[in-house]
């Protein structure tokens, strides 16, 4: 169809391409743009998901025009109503704050936490004017409670960031060993894709690996349920078979990886016996699994925050390139290991530097060099860039415990639902001085802590690009109209820039500008895409490494490290040899059952656009803990019945839902709801306060805690 338009789904890290067109009643006589009803399908020509859309991706139409946040609003303190401003008061509060803040306390006491539901262009803009023009790496992102383990774990194995894999090796793959994702509901369109690889092909192997026995467990052919925090041990289990049985790719490892000697003295420690124990399954399970592994000539892991959202989350992602480096399963078709992306643009904002320790262009604070090369191309004095990595999002937590930041931007992240330990972090946002939340909607839960709030335009609404899992980099045009005064995130920092002083640096007059000056700042390095231009990208998307000079290749799929060269200075892939440490607070008298969280299929992290779509709430209307049959025959709880689920640092109550799914000592609690539905879902009886499970939590994915019935 003609008016249609092509973009890409603005929830998860899969990255499926949508077609939007006006729906039929409407798609006649109309001139503008406003109150056209949209409807959204899969693009067929969308080379990551094939015209393929889940329930998320084919209903987001319908929650864009819901309780938006139309106008600036202010108030001096937290307990004053809002009243409506003009930008221009809005904005230079924001200015005169920062000008005073930087005078008086230096721009250390100055935060930002963004998030990957940022475009591409919003987090460039917000790197050049935090860590360039203000000089502070003060810049986190929610990619910190989410990827930031997988990202550690790349740069630390290969030397770069960057997942080496592509969905392509879906189709191709012998094993699939997906540990800590509950892919069918998460990243579902990957899922159906393996699936019907798996169904085809009686000798693919599909393993989960993970305590509940989630719908991506249902149809493996094996599933581990181990003990939560027991991933070490099961893949230095693994290892250790792999070893015993001959099952190493000696060539590979001496050629073109190092430290395999460290490696192999710490998995002489983990015989099955051992193993079995320690993770709560059989021997002959860890050794089916080891088997599938020696014996696959392509095995292909996957994995998410049931790995990532550990104390010991980066050792984890590294025991799982371990396996790929002693059986040499990375660089062909089919294989390596795949770390499936959170968020929309998770993978953007690591290109464009969006945590505290990084740069734009796979850059790292800490390089002398890759600050000069900054420096000198954001046109700023050498030196500006600090040379110290920022404060991490739990930094900003305790930097406002002690009064040391002054001034805090919230842009595109509901931390007051999200955040561990949340009661400390909503205590600890009541003594911001000042914070200004930049988001879609309101209300949200954050917008109670905030003194300036900001109305974003968001996606539809505004043209820039994301990368996917698989480094494919995609247009998304803006087809509505923002609500009245709501502006692109990029626009508003720049704004802010230009009233600071920094006007060269901000000059720019759309986002495919840009788009332009960052793809430069990716020349030559592990994510070039300087072949790249919005123009370019109108034609269809492209997947990265795509360097300016060479031909656009819209036909093959890349994979990285194909010639085994790594991005380490010798070139060599690194082992590294960790030890299990196990949970982060493991389970007491006192505290005896792990609190796991995660996701429904239906629901988007903190309700803003799925919680207003009557199909997606119908989905899962309320929240509930899930628990084994004989932990709630002994506390003499019923499905239904309620329950207190108490932690050392707070408590919560929830409906009881009993089921064999979740393994007994462990609870599952969704991580959807937060104080604004909570009190939604009371009226329909259903829920109390409270029902968000980041309460009860120092590590985002298990907690040791007490349950009692009601
Ligand atoms: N217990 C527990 N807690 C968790 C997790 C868990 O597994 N368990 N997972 C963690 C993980 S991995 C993540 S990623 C986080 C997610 O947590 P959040 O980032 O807090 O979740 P969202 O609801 O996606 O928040 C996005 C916000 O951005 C707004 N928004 C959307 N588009 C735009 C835009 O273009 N511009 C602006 N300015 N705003 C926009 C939305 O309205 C919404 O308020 O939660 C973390 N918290
Ligand atoms: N429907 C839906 N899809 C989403 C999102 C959403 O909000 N809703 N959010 C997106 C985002 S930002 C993210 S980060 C991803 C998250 O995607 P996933 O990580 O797949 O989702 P989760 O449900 O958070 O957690 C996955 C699994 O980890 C398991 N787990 C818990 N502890 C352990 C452990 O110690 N070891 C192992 N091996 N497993 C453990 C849990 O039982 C759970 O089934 O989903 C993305 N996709
Ligand atoms: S799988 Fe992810 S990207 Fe694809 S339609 Fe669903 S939510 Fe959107
Ligand atoms: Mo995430």
């Amino acid at each position: 169809m003609s008016n249609s338009i092509k973009t890409l789904c603005p929830y998860c890290g899969v990255g499926c391409g949508l077609e939007v067109l006006p729906s039929a009643k409407q798609a006649t006589n109309c001139d503008s743009q406003e109150n056209i009803v949209w409807k959204v399908q899969g693009d067929r020509t969308h080379p990551s998901s094939q015209g393929m859309v889940c329930v998320k991706g084919a209903t987001v139409a319908e929650s864009l025009e819901k309780d938006r946040l139309k106008y600036p609003m202010m108030r001096e303190s937290l307990n004053q109503p809002f009243r409506r401003v003009s930008w221009d008061e809005a904005l230079n509060a924001i200015v005169n704050r920062i000008q005073t803040v930087r005078l008086n306390a230096g721009s250390d006491a100055i935060c930002m936490y963004g998030s990957g539901q940022f475009q591409t262009e919003d987090y460039y803009i917000a790197q050049k004017l935090m860590k360039g023009c203000l000089g502070t790496n003060n810049f986190d992102a929610n990619s910190r409670l989410c990827m930031s383990s997988a990202v550690a774990g790349y740069i630390q194995s290969f030397g770069s960031d960057g997942p080496p894999a592509c969905y392509e090796d879906l189709d191709l793959t012998d094993c699939a060993f997906l540990i800590g994702t509950n892919t069918a509901e998460c990243h579902p369109i990957i899922f159906n894709r393996l699936r019907k690889h798996h169904k085809k092909n009686k000798n693919v192997k599909l393993i989960v690996v993970d305590p509940r026995r989630t719908p991506t467990a249902e149809v493996a052919d094996l599933h581990l349920a181990i003990k939560p925090g027991t991933d070490i041990d099961l893949l230095n289990g693994i290892a250790y078979l792999l070893m015993h049985w001959g099952y190493l790719d000696r060539v590979f490892i001496d050629k073109y990886t190092e430290n395999f000697t460290a490696y192999a003295e710490v998995i002489r420690s983990y015989p099955p016996e051992l193993v079995s124990k320690n993770c709560g399954i059989h021997i002959d399970e860890l050794e089916t699994a080891a088997r599938c592994w020696g014996e696959s000539n392509r095995v292909l892991s996957m994995w998410s925050m049931g790995v990532n959202q550990s104390c010991e989350g980066t050792a984890k992602v590294r025991t799982i390139i371990n396996l790929h480096l002693m059986s040499g399963q990375i660089g062909k078709p089919g294989s390596g290991p795949f770390s499936l992306t959170g968020q929309p643009n998770a993978m953007g904002g690591r290109e464009a530097g969006g945590l505290s320790h990084i740069l734009p262009g796979y850059r790292f604070v800490e390089n002398p060099q890759h600050r000069a090369e900054l420096e000198a191309f954001w046109k700023l004095p050498a030196g500006r860039i600090s040379p110290i990595p920022g404060r991490t999002a739990w930094d900003i937590i305790t930097g406002l415990e002690m009064g040391e930041v002054q001034f805090l931007w919230i842009a595109a992240t509901n931390p007051a639902v999200s955040y561990p330990d949340l009661e400390r972090t909503l205590a600890a946002l009541l003594r911001s001085p000042f914070t200004v939340y930049q988001d879609a909607y309101y209300p949200t839960e954050t917008a109670e802590y905030a003194h300036v709030l900001l109305p974003a335009a968001q996606w539809s609404e505004k043209t820039g690009t994301m990368t996917n899992s698989e480094r494919m980099v995609t247009l998304c045009p803006a087809f509505r109209k923002a609500p009245e005064e709501a502006k692109p995130d990029w626009e508003i920092f720049a704004e802010v820039g230009r009233r600071l002083g920094f006007c060269e640096q901000f000059a720019f007059a759309n986002a495919a500008e840009v788009f332009a000056e960052f793809v430069q700042l990716t020349k030559g390095r592990p994510c070039d895409m300087s072949g790249l231009s919005h123009d370019i990208l109108k034609e269809g998307p492209v997947q990265w490494p795509c360097p300016e000079g060479e031909k656009i290749n819209r036909s093959t799929a890349k994979r990285l490290y194909t010639d085994l060269q790594f991005n380490t200075a010798n070139g060599k892939a690194r082992f590294a040899a960790y030890h299990s440490k196990g949970l982060a607070e493991p389970t007491d008298a006192n505290y005896p059952f792990v609190l796991t969280t995660g996701r429904l299929y239906g629901h988007w992290h903190t309700l803003t656009r799925t919680g207003r779509i009557e199909k997606t709430s119908g989905m899962h209307p309320h929240p509930f803990v899930e628990i084994n049959p004989l932990d709630a025959e002994k506390l003499n709880i019923r499905e239904g019945d309620w329950v207190e689920v108490r932690s050392r640092r707070g408590k919560s109550r929830f409906p009881a839902k009993v089921t064999t799914a979740i393994a007994a000592g462990t609870l599952f609690v969704p991580m959807h709801w937060g104080a604004l539905w909570a009190d939604a879902a009371e009226a329909n009886a259903l829920t109390h306060a409270e029902a968000c499970p980041d309460s009860l939590q120092p590590e985002l994915k298990a907690c040791a805690v007490q349950l009692t019935r009601l």
